[in-house]
C-alpha cells in the first residue's frame, strides 16, 4: 500500500496509544482512506532521516511525507477534498482550539493519571528513555506523579467542563456529525484508555457516552483497539 502511518506502539506492536496518532487514525477512517500501520518506538530514530523531525505521527502518502497530527489533518482535507470533510463549513478554527486545549490541558492532566501505566506497556528498550525524559519534564519520578491520582482525577474531570457543556446540547463536538474536533479530544482519551484501566471519567458522565460513541465509529475502530 502506498499510504503508511508511523505510529507509537508499546512492547506489543498492536498496542498503539499516542493521542496524536489516534487523531490521525480517526481522521484517515473519517476520510475512508486505507493506511498501513508501521509500529514505531521512542528510541527508533529512523523517522528523522525521512521526515526531518523526531515525532509521530508521520504519514507517508505516495511521495509525500507529513508530520504533526494537525498538519496531517489539513493535508488530508486539502488532498482528499472529495472525501467526507474533517472540517465542514470552515470549522478548522474551532477544531484548532479543541486541538490546542487537548494538547495543553487534557494531555498533561491525563499524564498525571496514567504515566506509570504507559511505562509498563513500553518496549524495554524505550523504558529508560521514557523515564529519563518524562521525569526531567515533570521534575519528579513517574511514580510520584501518579501517586495521588485518586485525588487529582477530580480536578482532571473538572477541567473537561467545556466539552461537557457543549455535549449537553449536541451529539458531537462537531455538531450533528463528528468532525476533527471530536477526534482531537478523543485521541487524548484513547491514549489513556489504551494504556490504563484507571477510570479517568465517571460512567454517568456525558463525556463517557460521547467517548463510547466515538469508539464505535468506523466499525468500532476505537472500541476494538488493543488495550493494556
Ligand atoms: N504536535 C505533534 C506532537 C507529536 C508528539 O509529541 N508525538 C509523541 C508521541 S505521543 C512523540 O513522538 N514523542 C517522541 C519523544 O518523546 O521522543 C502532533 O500533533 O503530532
Amino acid at each position: 500500500m502506498s499510504r503508511k502511518l508511523y505510529e507509537l506502539a508499546g512492547k506489543n506492536p498492536e498496542l498503539v496509544f499516542s493521542p496524536y496518532c489516534w487523531r490521525t487514525r480517526f481522521a484517515l477512517a473519517h476520510k475512508d482512506l486505507e493506511c498501513e500501520t508501521i509500529p514505531w518506538r521512542f528510541t527508533d530514530k529512523a523517522i528523522i532521516a525521512f521526515s526531518g523531525q523526531p515525532r509521530v505521527p508521520v504519514l507517508v502518502d505516495g511521495d509525500r511525507t507529513i508530520s504533526d497530527s494537525f498538519v496531517i489533518a489539513e493535508y488530508l482535507e486539502e488532498h482528499y477534498s472529495d472525501h467526507p470533510p474533517l472540517f465542514p463549513s470552515g470549522s478548522v478554527a474551532a477544531a484548532r482550539f479543541v486541538n490546542a486545549w487537548a494538547d495543553s490541558v487534557v494531555n498533561p492532566g491525563l499524564a498525571r493519571l496514567v504515566v506509570t501505566d504507559i511505562f509498563k506497556i513500553l518496549s524495554p528498550k524505550d523504558q529508560p528513555y521514557f523515564r529519563e525524559t518524562r521525569e526531567k519534564l515533570w521534575g519528579c519520578t513517574l511514580e510520584e506523579l501518579t501517586a495521588d491520582r485518586d485525588t487529582t482525577v477530580l480536578a482532571f474531570r473538572k477541567s473537561l467542563q467545556p466539552a461537557r457543556m457543549v455535549l449537553k446540547s449536541q451529539t458531537w463536538l462537531g455538531g450533528d456529525q463528528p468532525d476533527y474536533a471530536d477526534y482531537a479530544l478523543a485521541g487524548s482519551f484513547m491514549w489513556a484508555h489504551c494504556v490504563s484501566r484507571f477510570a479517568f471519567l465517571e460512567p454517568e458522565d456525558v463525556l463517557s457516552e460521547w467517548f463510547a460513541r466515538v469508539r464505535d465509529l468506523f466499525g468500532g475502530l476505537g472500541e476494538n483497539a488493543k488495550r493494556a
